[in-house]
This record gives C-alpha cells, sequence and structure tokens, in this order.
C-alpha cells in the first residue's frame, strides 16, 4: 500500500478543475443556478470522480485549502465569464464541515463570497453543525451578511434533519440523491413531497439533486423555489461546455 507522500506525489501528475452542473426551474426549463463540482483529469485527460482525492486531502486536514482554492477558482471564473454570465444565475460551492470551524478560513471565505455577492450559494452537510456549533453558527451568520445563502447538503440523508430547519438561520436544502430515488417508493413519495411542502412553509429553496428522468420531475409538487439539478438535465460540465449552455440561455 502506497504511503500517503507516494499517494500525493501521484496527484501532482493529475489535474484539478471544477466542472459545473445546471440547476433548472422546472416550471419553465431555465436554467437558475449551478453547482460547482471538482473534478480530477488523469495523465490522459480523462475527468474522474474526486472521491479518492477528497479522502486523501481529509486525512491529510488539507481540506480547508481545497475548499478556498475551489471558491477561488469559481470567483476567478465568473468574473472571466462577466460578459457571459446573467446576474441572476447562482453558483453552489461545497464547503467541508471542519472549514466552517476554522477561523482563517472562514476570514478567507468572507473575502471571496464579497466577490461573488449574491450569486453564492454554500453547500454545507449536516455534519457541520455537530461539533463546533458556536463557531459554525458564527460563520453562517458572517457569509450570509457577506451576501451568501446557505444550502444544507446531502438533506434526507443524516438522522436529525428536520431539526436543523429551526434551530439555523439557513436558506435551503438541498435534497440528497438517495431521497429523490424515494419518490418511486409507495410511502417514499408522500414523505418526499411532505418534507417541500415543509420547506416551503418555512420559506427556504429547495434543490432537488439526482433527477434522471421525467417521471421524478412529475412528481415534484409546483411550488415557488424548487429547482432541479440532475443528468435529466446535465451533468457536471467542463468550463468550456458550460460556457456554450450559458450562451444558448441569453
Ligand atoms: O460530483 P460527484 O458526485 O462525483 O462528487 C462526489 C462527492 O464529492 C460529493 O459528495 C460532492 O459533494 C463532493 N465534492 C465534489 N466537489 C467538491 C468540492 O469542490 N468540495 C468539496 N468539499 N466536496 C466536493
Ligand atoms: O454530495 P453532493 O450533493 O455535493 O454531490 C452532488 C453529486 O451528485 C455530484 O457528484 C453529481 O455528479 C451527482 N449527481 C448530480 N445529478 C445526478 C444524477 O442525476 N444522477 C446521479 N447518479 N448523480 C448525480
Ligand atoms: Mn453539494
Ligand atoms: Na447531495
Amino acid at each position: 500500500r502506497a504511503s500517503m507522500l507516494e499517494r500525493l506525489a501521484a496527484l501532482q501528475q493529475q489535474a484539478m478543475s471544477v466542472h459545473y452542473q445546471p440547476q433548472v426551474d422546472p416550471q419553465t426549463g431555465e436554467m437558475v443556478g449551478c453547482e460547482a463540482l471538482l473534478r480530477v483529469q488523469d495523465d490522459g485527460g480523462v475527468s474522474q470522480s474526486p472521491s479518492e482525492l477528497l479522502a486523501l486531502l481529509r486525512r491529510a486536514q488539507l481540506m480547508p485549502d481545497l475548499d478556498l482554492w475551489v471558491l477561488d477558482t469559481v470567483a476567478a471564473q465568473l468574473h472571466y465569464w462577466r460578459l457571459h454570465w446573467p446576474p441572476s444565475l447562482r453558483v453552489a460551492v461545497n464547503i467541508s464541515p471542519g472549514t466552517l470551524a476554522q477561523r482563517s478560513a472562514v476570514e478567507r471565505m468572507v473575502d471571496i463570497t464579497a466577490r461573488l455577492g449574491e450569486r453564492l450559494v454554500i453547500e454545507i452537510t449536516e455534519q457541520a453543525f455537530t461539533g463546533h456549533e458556536d463557531e459554525v453558527i458564527d460563520a453562517i451568520h458572517r457569509l450570509r451578511q457577506a451576501g451568501a445563502r446557505i444550502h444544507i447538503d446531502d438533506f434526507g440523508t443524516g438522522y436529525s434533519s428536520l431539526s436543523y430547519l429551526h434551530r439555523f438561520a439557513v436558506d435551503g436544502i438541498k435534497i440528497d440523491k438517495s431521497f429523490t430515488d424515494t419518490l418511486a417508493s409507495e410511502r417514499g413519495g408522500p414523505v418526499f413531497r411532505g418534507v417541500c411542502s415543509l420547506a416551503h412553509s418555512l420559506q427556504l429553496e429547495v434543490v432537488v439533486e439526482g433527477v434522471e428522468n421525467p417521471w421524478q420531475l412529475q412528481q415534484l409538487p409546483p411550488q415557488p423555489g424548487l429547482t432541479v439539478q440532475g443528468w435529466l438535465f446535465a451533468r457536471a460540465l467542463p468550463p468550456a461546455e458550460f460556457l456554450r449552455v450559458l450562451d444558448r440561455q441569453q
């Protein structure tokens, strides 16, 4: 088994990049946002899942560095695309749980957020709230003041999801693909729509992830603030391809 150093050296041969997956308003079919997703290219230039890299960086306690790199890359990309990017189009960035508990990382996140303003959505998982609760609440407060919206990622996979909705000031939930998959089951559908309705009554945005077919799309309640991200519309696209989608919108 290769040592961590050997594996990091191997990673140096690869290139990290950020791809963008569209999020669509199901009523109009219009793209209203996107999620920035890390990708790793191998020697042949083929995109690989970031899971292995993320696991390695987590062990090396480098996740705050990665999160800041992604955020910075997204800010630079949007500046580069400024003539193509509609003012209301949002970009969601994943931030790892531990990063919000680090004062210096949050400081830099606030700076970058100021560059992205209202366009930025920060996705954090429920795990972010366990442990350093006071620091995380403070970080969320500062990021929202800087203009970012906060979404709870992987919603529906944890055990105490519902309590987070009233305990923390967040702007929306990102329903996990595994929860979207339950739409097809007898009890799953009503539970899923019940959660959407609850979110709506709390004036929370809902992003439904992992929609792969028109039947799933039809099962979604027609509520304002609900958007859809899934292979039915598009996969995560490399920047050059995403730019073509941006230009087609206008
Ligand atoms: O895109 P894909 O399904 O391959 O992503 C696999 C996992 O990697 C997902 O859980 C996703 O949240 C995570 N991930 C993808 N991009 C990023 C990123 O930029 N930062 C962090 N922290 N996680 C990411
Ligand atoms: O954990 P997080 O929600 O951040 O990760 C989102 C992941 O879900 C991305 O890796 C993305 O590639 C994946 N994803 C998005 N839409 C679909 C879909 O329709 N089907 C499948 N299988 N994966 C999807
Ligand atoms: Mn996410
Ligand atoms: Na998810």
